[in-house]
């Protein structure tokens, strides 16, 4: 352990957001905050950061933080030293296993622990518990995308380099809304557009924000994806457009899947009909492929995510190896990781169809791994993939679950069945930063305190196969302490001292090293045995290095490695795979019932379950309420406004969301993001709806083409409450947590009307305290006081007008109305025009403002720059500026 003092500022640390693995310098200020800005030196972002990372100081509070050990009794959680706590795991894991074997037990990990953190846990299931099962949110997220790539070439190697985008002269952004979820990486895109008219295509069946910078979109029926594809290669062959000698010399197969290729995509025309673009657009896109030789194709969830996912990765590698554009620069095939270390998982081995250090379940494999980590009992074969892993916790087959940094109640398809499996363990443990997620409300065991980003400390691997520290800037908290401790005391108490006898993240990361290496000589893509021998101050000191770095050959700060120019691909005859897909369907069909398609992802301000990026409020801004977004055609059909709610249901489960009606959807189809849970809405957690189908070769769930229905649902009244307290709202209330600078409030939107309100805050707020009230036909506002003090306030009224409450701060800066003896005057002061819905985050800039300096003749975001400061930092809001600047200037000339 070390004991942390707070370390001389600024400290160089890695992002605990996207896959982008961002290097960054962070100040520690007063009060839990901290200034955070880009490394200038780091070759993932040069100094960039987007809104996310730029906002990390306002999320590191200790607020809602998990800070001791917790063991249930009976039905409540009490607080029990670690000792106590460490003992309960290692005792429950061992009966369990004693009583019903190794595969009776299983882990959950996440792409959000660091490699350290996943060594350890993968060390502990597969040597010494003796089971495959374990597996990670990855399976969610990267699973196709490992698939594909060790179906065409032998290993889960990503072939090029970020700085293929910059020698680009095509990019192709395929199931990616790469402006929002890669932000930095797609400002450097977009350079390579303004630098060299490097010209971007979109493959999205809805137009996102990404579309901005595209010089063509296809907006593709949601699946068609491998007919695109498809199509293409087809093309390639007719045009002459190949790579003759590379296919020749460094591939196999490809024969049969250009004769699949034509089955499943026999013309433009064809392509065009099945995936419902236009002709000239299918054969403006094969065009631009089949002569562009620097060409990228980048992808992620739009492709993985679905049941077809491992196909849709082959079908755009297929393209790629048929041109022989792989593995040099500015050219290749390039899948975008999620989560800031969803890469160290994988080179781990962390998922149960993987062993450890990129090698497999194959008895060569096991024996060599079992050999080099002294392991008493091996997993001989694939452990239970996320989605089977949760089906056999369902039927009793799995007794005992270690979940860490993960949230599975909320992200895993059909959640609300997963929370229902979860209730059936004997043995729930959950090592996890916050008190309170879906996941610990199903009802933990053991809940462990871990360190979060800024006390931990170790490696991350970003989708560059770059290797960077995370480093401690903050003291541990309370009692937390980092995962690969806790998981290393676990299995010393389980008798396996010897082999987890780890003092530091370097102990770890150098045998994670020496692992890679072993046996290796050049078999295996990921070696970097040239770290195994860091000493604790060079680890400490480890500049950010992109593998493979075996032994021998000194490891490059910089200077980009690529896999495969000349083949020497990681199959037997070291030749690529030519994989002909499956004619692509959606598993699940629309009906009369469900006759729409639930697409599900994710906005530019917020990360996943919001446990971190929930907590800034200028993160809030940018969207504060869950959100359905649906085709102006649909809405009609189904009465909805703009603005309004809306019901949205499957066969699987039902939420009810905020509607944005946009013709950006294709008609027939929903997207709702994933963001919010039921910690911070009423009826918002998505996973609930999504269909539980998976990818036969990568087990990853179809999440983003669910058959659903949507209905009208009518509030009337909209408002928000603020309470030091917050207490239980009038069933039937919609509420979404919401952080603001003042603290967290819920929004919410109500039925009932407001003499009911006016009788809540008298009832319930106001229950030991004086209340201020104001009282018009359409809005009732109340403050109410305790003991002098500002306790709790509710603002709720027709329309969203009392979503608003400006002088709400003079209101409490008055007091309670025994102080003043006065009814707060300032409360009838009118509402200034609200800013409208805020675009750039760094600066709190309102749509409102920037389409108003448009009208004053602002032409070009630059221009917006200039006089409101908008886009001028972080850059995350240029997409969207660049959107308002052109609709505005459209309107006013139409
Ligand atoms: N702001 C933000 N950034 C993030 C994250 C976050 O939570 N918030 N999470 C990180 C993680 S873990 C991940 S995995 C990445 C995900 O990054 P992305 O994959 O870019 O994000 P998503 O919004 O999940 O989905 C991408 C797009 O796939 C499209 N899509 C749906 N169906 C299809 C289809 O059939 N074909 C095609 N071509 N497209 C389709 C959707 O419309 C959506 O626009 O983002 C990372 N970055
Ligand atoms: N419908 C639908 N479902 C999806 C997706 C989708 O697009 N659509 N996307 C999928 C994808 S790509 C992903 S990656 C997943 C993400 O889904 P999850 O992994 O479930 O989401 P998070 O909110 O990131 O959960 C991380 C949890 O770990 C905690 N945590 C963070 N850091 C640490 C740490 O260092 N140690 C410990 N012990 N705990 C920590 C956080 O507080 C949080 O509770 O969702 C998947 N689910
Ligand atoms: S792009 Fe943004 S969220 Fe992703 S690593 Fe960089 S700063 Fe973090
Ligand atoms: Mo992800």
């Amino acid at each position: 352990m070390n004991a942390q003092a707070p370390a001389p500022a600024p400290v160089r640390t890695t992002c605990p957001y996207c896959g982008v693995g961002c290097g960054l310098r962070v100040e520690p200020g007063a009060k839990a905050t901290a200034t955070v800005v880009g490394d200038p030196t780091h070759p993932a972002n040069f100094g960039r950061i987007c809104s996310k990372g730029a906002t990390l100081g306002e999320t590191i509070s200790l607020e809602g933080r998990l800070l001791y050990p917790q063991i249930r009794q009976g039905d409540v959680m009490v607080r029990a030293p670690w000792s106590t706590a460490l003992d309960s795991v290692a005792d429950g894991f061992k009966r369990i296993i004693e009583r019903d074997g190794p595969d009776a037990v299983a882990f959950y990990l996440s792409g959000q622990l660091l490699t350290e953190d996943y060594y350890v846990a993968n060390k502990l299931m597969k040597g010494f518990i003796g089971s495959g099962n374990v597996d990670t949110n990855s399976r969610l997220c990267m699973a196709s995308s490992v698939a594909g790539h060790r179906r065409a070439f032998g290993a889960d190697t990503v072939p090029g380099s970020y700085s293929d985008l910059d020698g680009a002269d095509l990019i192709v952004l395929i199931g990616s809304n790469t402006a929002w979820c890669h932000p930095v990486l797609f400002q450097r895109m977009t350079r390579s557009r303004q630098d060299r008219s490097t010209r971007i295509v979109v493959i999205d069946p809805r137009r996102t924000a990404t579309c901005e910078e595209a010089d063509l979109f296809l907006p593709i029926a949601p699946g068609t994806d491998t007919v695109l594809f498809s199509g293409l290669l087809v093309y390639l062959a007719e045009t002459l457009a190949l790579g003759f000698e590379f296919i020749d010399r460094h591939t196999s197969g490809f024969e049969s899947a250009l004769v699949r290729a034509r089955e499943i995509a026999p013309s433009i025309s064809a392509v065009a009909q099945r995936c419902g673009v236009a002709e000239e657009d299918v054969r403006r896109f094969f065009d631009w492929f089949a002569t562009t030789e620097h060409a990228v194709t980048c992808y992620s969830q739009g492709v993985n995510q679905s049941a077809q996912g491992t196909d849709k990765v082959n079908a755009i590698i297929n393209c790629h190896l048929a041109t022989g554009r792989i593995g040099k620069p500015g050219m290749g095939p390039l899948s975008l990781t999620g989560q800031p270390n969803a890469m160290g998982g994988r080179e781990v081995g962390g998922l149960a169809n993987q062993l450890a250090a990129h090698m497999n379940f194959t008895a060569v494999d096991i024996d060599r791994v079992g050999r080099f980590w002294n392991a008493p009992r091996m997993a001989e074969r694939e452990g239970k993939k996320a989605v089977a892993m949760f089906e056999a916790i369902a039927r009793g087959e799995i007794k005992a679950l270690w979940v860490m940094a993960t949230n599975p109640a909320m992200s895993l398809p059909k959640a609300g069945a997963v929370r229902e499996a979860l209730k059936k363990l004997e043995l729930l443990v959950i090592s996890e930063n916050v008190e309170a997620n879906d996941t610990v409300a199903a009802g933990a065991h053991v809940l462990l305190p871990a360190a979060a980003w800024g006390e931990k400390d170790g490696t991350v691997t970003n989708s560059e196969r770059r290797i960077s520290r995370q480093r401690t800037f903050l003291p541990l908290p309370g009692e937390a302490r980092p995962d690969w401790w806790i998981v290393n005391e676990v299995a010393r108490r389980m008798g396996f001292a010897e082999a987890f006898a780890y003092r530091n993240a370097a102990d770890i990361f150098r045998e994670h090293a020496a692992l890679s290496a072993f046996e290796n000589n050049g078999t295996r893509d990921f070696d970097i045995g040239a770290l195994a021998s860091l000493t604790d101050a060079e680890f400490e000191a480890m500049a950010p290095v992109q593998w493979p770095a075996p032994a021998g050959a000194p490891p490059r700060a910089t200077g980009d490695k690529r896999f495969f120019a000349t083949g020497q691909f990681f199959t037997p005859d070291r030749k690529a795979r030519f994989i002909a897909p499956e004619a692509p369907f959606l598993r699940e069909e629309t009906d009369v019932t469900f006759p729409l398609r639930l697409n599900t992802g994710r906005v530019r301000d917020q990360w996943h379950s919001m446990t971190r990026s929930g907590r800034s409020p200028r993160l809030a801004a940018h969207v504060p309420e869950p959100f359905v977004e649906v085709h102006p055609q649909d809405a009609i059909t189904a009465g909805l406004v703009d603005n309004g709610f809306a019901r949205v249901a499957t066969a699987h489960g039902v939420c009810v969301l905020k509607v944005v009606v946009s013709d950006g959807q294709q008609p027939g189809s929903l997207f709702a993001p994933i963001h919010w849970s039921d910690a911070t809405a009423s009826s918002a957690r998505i996973g609930e709806l999504v269909s539980p189908q998976t990818d036969p070769y990568s087990g990853q769930p179809e999440a983003k083409a669910t058959p659903a229905t949507i209905a009208a649902v009518d509030f009337p009244l909209r408002g928000f409450i603020r309470a030091r307290r917050m207490p239980e709202l009038p069933r039937g209330t919609w509420w979404t947590r919401m952080a603001t600078a003042a603290g967290s409030e819920l929004r919410i939107a109500t039925d009932r009307d407001l003499m009911a309100w006016q009788e809540f805050a008298h009832d319930v707020l106001a229950r030991d305290g004086e209340l201020v009230e104001f009282v018009e036909p359409t809005l009732y506002r109340a403050a109410i006081f305790t003991d002098g003090e500002f306790e709790a306030c509710l603002s709720v009224g027709i329309g969203d007008g009392a979503l608003r409450w400006d002088t709400l701060n003079a209101v409490i800066a008055a007091g309670p109305p025994s102080d003043t003896g006065a009814r707060a005057p300032v409360l009838l002061a009118p509402e200034a025009p609200d800013a409208g819905p805020i675009v750039c985050a760094c600066f709190g800039v309102g749509a409102d403002a920037i389409c108003d300096a448009v009208r004053a003749g602002a032409t070009s975001p630059a221009d917006i720059g200039r006089t409101l400061a908008a886009g001028t930092n972080c850059g995350s809001c240029l997409p969207e500026l660049k959107r308002l600047v052109a609709r505005t200037r459209a309107r006013a000339a139409a």
